[in-house]
């Protein structure tokens, strides 16, 4: 038996360092790397799982669609076949249509730097493909922290353990960031309170010493109320203010005009509890804020995670070690993007496509009409928003289809052409955290399964049948690995490729407090308490509480628990989280997972199945305007009346209708960025 390393490839926030038993050139044990100092040998489930994953159902030659579209039925073909139909029907395509008719899909399937984007982007550029903005996961939120603070990144990870208070503000971390609900821990051994402010009592609501739940999208004016009282009571540092921030006179007027009574009728909180929050967070230091992805999935999203962002700046948090905040890291990466990703091989501007809305772009009329789609790292049918509309749109007989995956996943039954891909156990990559500052490599452990390929591999067959002869499509990984840190800031830090190849991974030696708060890259330097790219926008120069939809407005001349029959046809909100046993969809076709994982489920407030006649465990339908889903309900205090939960993301034949939860959420984008916005999506509930 060999015992060999490598790093965890999911869009996690943890990155985890794997150590990897191998037996006869088989993967038989993956486990943790104990020598990594941040994630030390601990990891998820999920992962522990993989073998089943490496082994289990594997796509392992190219394969052409025989049957009807979307009918699954495929045959094996060569990897010359496969390559030489796709680049015939594109030059088909290109000379009738144009080059923007043909656009790839992709997100997060890995997050290593060489195959989640270097070697794609410079095809596509070269091809002068419709280009994609990737803005599903966090776009809302990170603008809305960059607001504040001109850049992703934040506290350390590590100093976090020296907090007095922690808040998990619309993060269910024990679940999506396992190693900073361990770091919590260890602060709260030593004293620290852990707080937890979300929508549902999720796992981390559970663990936490006090929880705050709120209604969905209410978070801005919890953060205006905040502010109100530690204004009002004086509690602001207005040192820290004075040297740091702009904007603050105005930012202080807004607040002025959220009175714990009005907080308290838009949030679902009581006036006291409030107080309390207020009190506790003004007066706790160090006090850290991490700041999740679920908060700013609304329509709101955006500007809210800005009014968050910009508490640690009211009680100069940032100037104690382990406080402030944290929303990405990702800044304390930078990447030599140009070479990454040569945006110099594009002949001309292109059109963009956002990628929430890839139904619309399937569907509705444009010039040119999308033609081909090159799905990789994604699984658009389940993890895309109006889940119907994009099945519409791959259903069309006249789209080419690509998919390029690891598994037969929902959106390669739509393919018409199938490439089997690599997992990352089975190629080398660079691994940078959005969450810990640790830049990691990973070699291959195993020899690839079948005929799989890494995703630059056959980005670089295409390029060749294409006749592209720029010499940045032969370059291998190690090459584009030299090529991404290929910058002074890692000159300066003494990091190459050289050394993280022998050192596998290398911390990167940050400054205690992580900004140099009047030399931020905001228009003023500071901290913004307002800023000119909103006003830009057409919203408001000042941060405020916008509410996510029309029944909020009503809900905003006060909240009445009994008021939860509206007047619309669809007055519950409906919250679709990640699944604690998969990432996204990935692991939702693995078999031991989903039994552990055991069936989706809806969680419903015990008035709103009164009011409904739904009893526990009964079969429900949630529906909109645009669809419907078949699941089971658990009737619960979990939730607050007027809000159901149902964690995701299950593939569509596990439920009873074949719907899944994107049939239910909107493609509107959100306030600023662009942002998915899955959790402002209003549904009925009926029994069936
Ligand atoms: N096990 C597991 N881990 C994962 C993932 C996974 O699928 N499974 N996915 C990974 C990815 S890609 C990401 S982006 C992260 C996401 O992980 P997080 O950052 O934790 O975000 P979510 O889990 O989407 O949402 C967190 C919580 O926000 C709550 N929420 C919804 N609306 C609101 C609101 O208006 N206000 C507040 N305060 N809370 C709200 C949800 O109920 C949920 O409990 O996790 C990563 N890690
Ligand atoms: N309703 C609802 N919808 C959501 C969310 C939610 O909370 N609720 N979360 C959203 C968020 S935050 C995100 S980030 C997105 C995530 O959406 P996606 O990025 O699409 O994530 P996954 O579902 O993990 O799908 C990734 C696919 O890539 C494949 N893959 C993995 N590695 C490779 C590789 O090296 N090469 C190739 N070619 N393929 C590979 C995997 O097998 C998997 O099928 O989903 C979003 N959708
Ligand atoms: S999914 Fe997250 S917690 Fe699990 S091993 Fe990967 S990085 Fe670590
Ligand atoms: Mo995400």
């Amino acid at each position: 038996m060999k015992i060999k390393y490598s790093v965890c490839p999911h869009d996690c926030p943890d990155t985890c360092a794997l150590k990897v038993e191998v037996e006869d050139g088989k993967i038989v044990k993956v486990a943790g790397d104990p020598l990594h100092p941040l994630t030390k040998g601990v990891i998820c489930e999920k992962v522990r799982a993989y073998p089943e994953r490496i082994y289990g159902n594997r796509i392992l030659y190219p394969m052409r669609r025989t049957g009807k579209k979307g009918g699954g039925e495929f045959k094996r073909i060569s990897w010359n076949d496969a390559i030489d139909e796709i680049t015939k029907r594109w030059r088909e395509l290109i000379s009738k249509y144009g080059s923007e008719s043909i656009m790839p899909y992709s997100y997060g399937g890995t997050e290593g730097v060489i195959n989640k984007a270097s070697m794609d982007r410079r095809l596509f550029n070269k091809i002068g493909a419709t280009a994609l903005d990737r803005t599903i996961c966090s776009a809302a939120g990170s603008l809305g922290y960059q607001l504040a603070y001109g850049e992703s990144k934040g506290v350390n990870p590590l100093d976090t353990v020296n907090a007095k208070l922690i808040i998990f503000w619309g993060i269910n971390a024990l679940e999506t960031n396992m190693h900073q609900a361990l770091l919590a821990e260890a602060a709260r051994k030593e004293g620290a309170k852990i707080i937890a402010i979300d929508v549902h009592r999720n796992k981390t609501a559970k663990w936490v010493d006090d929880f705050y739940m709120i209604l969905p999208g209410s978070d801005g004016a919890l953060a205006l109320g905040i502010a109100h009282i530690i204004l009002r009571d004086n509690l602001e540092n207005k040192e820290f203010l004075k040297k740091y921030s702009f904007g603050f006179d105005e930012f202080r007027k807004k607040a002025h005009e959220y009175p714990p009574d009005k907080v308290a009728g838009i949030t679902g909180l009581s006036k006291e509890r409030i107080e309390h929050l207020a009190k506790l967070y003004a007066e706790t230091k160090p006090s850290f804020l991490r700041i999740g992805n679920g908060l700013q999935h609304h329509k709101n999203g955006g500007i809210n995670t800005w009014l968050i962002s910009l508490l640690p700046a009211l009680t100069g948090a940032w100037s104690d070690k382990g406080g402030g905040a944290l929303k990405s890291n990702s800044g304390y990466f930078p990447l030599n993007e140009e070479a990454l990703k040569r945006p110099d091989l594009l002949k001309k501007p292109v059109r963009t496509v956002n990628m929430v809305q890839l139904g619309k772009a399937l569907c509705e009329v444009s010039n040119p009409p999308i033609m081909s789609l090159y799905v990789y790292n994604s699984n658009p049918a389940v993890v895309a928003p109006n889940q119907n509309l994009v099945i519409k749109g791959l259903a069309r007989e006249d789209l080419f289809t690509v998919v390029h995956e690891q598994t037969t996943t929902d959106t390669a039954k739509w393919a018409d052409i199938i490439l089997p891909a690599t997992t990352s156990f089975e190629h080398a990559d660079l691994y940078v955290s959005y969450w810990h500052t640790f830049i990691q490599w990973a070699d291959p452990v195993i020899q690839p399964l079948g005929e799989a390929k890494p995703n630059i591999e056959v980005f670089k067959l295409i390029a060749n049948a294409l006749d592209f002869n720029d010499e940045c499509f032969s370059d291998t990984e190690e090459d584009i690995a030299r090529q991404a840190v290929d910058l002074p800031y890692w000159k300066e830090k003494g990091i190459t490729f050289e050394r993280l190849k022998k050192e596998r991974f290398i911390k990167i030696e940050t400054e205690d407090y992580p900004f140099e708060f009047d030399k931020l890259n905001t228009s003023s330097g500071k901290i913004e308490f307002k800023s000119k790219k909103v006003s830009a926008c057409g919203l408001s120069e000042v941060p405020q509480y916008n509410p996510i939809n029309e029944y909020y407005d009503f809900r905003n001349t006060g909240f009445n628990k009994n008021n939860t029959a509206l007047n619309t046809n669809y007055p519950l909100i409906f919250v679709s989280p990640p699944n604690h046993f998969f990432l996204n969809s990935s692991f939702a076709g693995a078999t031991s997972l989903k039994a552990k994982a055991i069936e989706p489920f809806l969680e419903i407030n015990p008035e709103d199945a009164e009011a409904r006649g739904i009893n526990d465990g009964d079969l429900i339908r949630v529906e909109n305007e645009r669809g419907g889903l078949s699941i089971k309900a658990k009737v619960v205090n979990s939730v607050l009346p007027g809000v159901v939960v149902s964690a995701g993301l299950w593939w569509k034949d596990d439920y009873a209708n074949g719907s899944g939860v994107n049939a239910l959420t909107p493609d509107d984008l959100s306030d600023i960025g662009g942002g998915a916005v899955f959790f402002s999506s209003l549904v009925e509930v009926k029994k069936i």
